[in-house]
């Protein structure tokens, strides 16, 4: 049975990919942080958290990752661990740095030295290209990130490519757009828009606050992603992919998709700080900006073109925008007020 080794498992990523594995017949270890457990609700939520064999274990420390590969010896490794929070970077970029960029360093540097002959999926991020300027990304887009959290990840990107080239290390780099989902935790802008929103609608809450709604994302559905990355680490391909859908929204969009999905009549009005959107059934102010959730710098506009991980190993997306907005509308419906936090 092959064994597979699974970092950030208890993140959305890790949780479906941990679900897809078991179902498959692999034998899943998860690496937690010493109290990491407390996160393991969606691995409960999936029935699967006894399934998984959770290893305590730090993947910014060294001994630490080199003892856990050496009991384990993984056939197969998805890095998913990360301070993914890309405004906390700013607040804690030390942190981001050690757990996003050297963290992986770690990682590589173990199988080195273990001789491992495993396959390693490094999440890679279009954080990476921050500020753009082309219309759509490839791997071959320039890299300008706009946070320490985009350097971190180009850096460990870097770093994989590196490893691959001189150690022939069995790398593949997953450069993912924003991919959402019912389980994704709520800092992130789509699933407080939707969450959020539940809560207006069942009027525990007043309204929504968000900061630039200007902000244009390529964003897809986690599970479909998920997919793209397994078929990465099961190939004899050893490179670098964009997952993405090449579609885009904004969060102004985003937001007015899941209001109507929710019986509200969404209507914007007023500029930048002063903008507001009122429901104009009842008049009633559903969202207002609080520049507090504006960025030092922001990545403005992101649009990924996955045609090579189509080509190579056959990956296309599964589920549009709309789709996915409904699943996670649906979902926090259905959840008001159970106390379900997908930390
Ligand atoms: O949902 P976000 O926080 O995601 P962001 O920063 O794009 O990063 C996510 O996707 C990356 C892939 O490109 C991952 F690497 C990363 O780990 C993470 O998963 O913000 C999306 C956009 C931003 O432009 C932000 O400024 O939404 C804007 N936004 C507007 N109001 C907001 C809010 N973001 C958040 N989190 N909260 C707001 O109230």
């Amino acid at each position: 049975m092959k064994k597979v080794l699974i970092t950030g498992i208890f993140g959305e990523d890790g949780a479906f990919l941990a679900k897809r594995l078991l179902s498959q017949g692999f034998r899943v270890f998860g690496l937690a942080r010493r109290g990491g457990s407390i996160k393991s609700d969606r691995l409960r939520y999936f029935g699967i958290l006894d399934d998984v064999e959770i290893k305590n274990s730090e993947i910014i420390d060294f001994s630490s990752i080199l003892k856990l590969l050496e009991e384990i010896k993984p056939d197969v490794i998805f890095n998913l661990a990360a301070q993914s929070f890309v405004q906390d970077s700013f607040i804690n970029p030390w942190m981001t740095s050690n757990i996003n960029y050297f963290g992986v360093l770690n990682l590589y540097e173990a199988i080195r030295f273990l001789k491992l002959d495993c396959k390693v999926y490094q999440a890679s991020t279009s954080e990476m290209y921050g500020k753009t300027i082309d219309d759509v990304q490839t791997e071959k887009s320039p890299f300008n990130p706009q946070s320490p959290y985009g350097i971190s990840k180009l850096a460990a990107h870097h770093l994989g490519v590196i490893y691959r080239e001189t150690y022939k290390l069995k790398i593949s780099n997953g450069i993912l757009f924003n991919h959402e989902s019912e389980l994704r935790g709520r800092e992130f802008v789509t699933r407080k828009i939707t969450s959020q929103l539940v809560e207006v609608k069942n009027e525990s809450r007043d309204f929504v606050l968000l900061g630039n709604l200007n902000a244009v994302r390529d964003w897809g559905y986690a599970a479909d992603y998920v997919k793209a990355i397994e078929m990465m680490n099961f190939s004899e391909v050893n490179d670098d992919f964009v997952v993405a859908t090449n579609n885009i929204t904004s969060v102004r969009e985003f937001f007015k998709k899941s209001a109507e999905l929710l019986d509200f009549k969404p209507m914007f009005s007023g500029n930048n700080a002063e903008e507001i959107c009122t429901d104009k059934k009842t008049n009633k102010v559903i969202m207002k900006i609080d520049k507090n959730y504006y960025r030092p710098l922001e990545v403005d506009y992101l649009r990924g073109d996955y045609s090579k991980i189509n080509s190579t190993l056959g990956w296309k997306p599964e589920t549009s925008v709309d789709e996915m907005i409904e699943k996670m509308v649906s979902f926090d419906l259905e959840n008001y007020n159970k106390n379900i936090y997908f930390i």
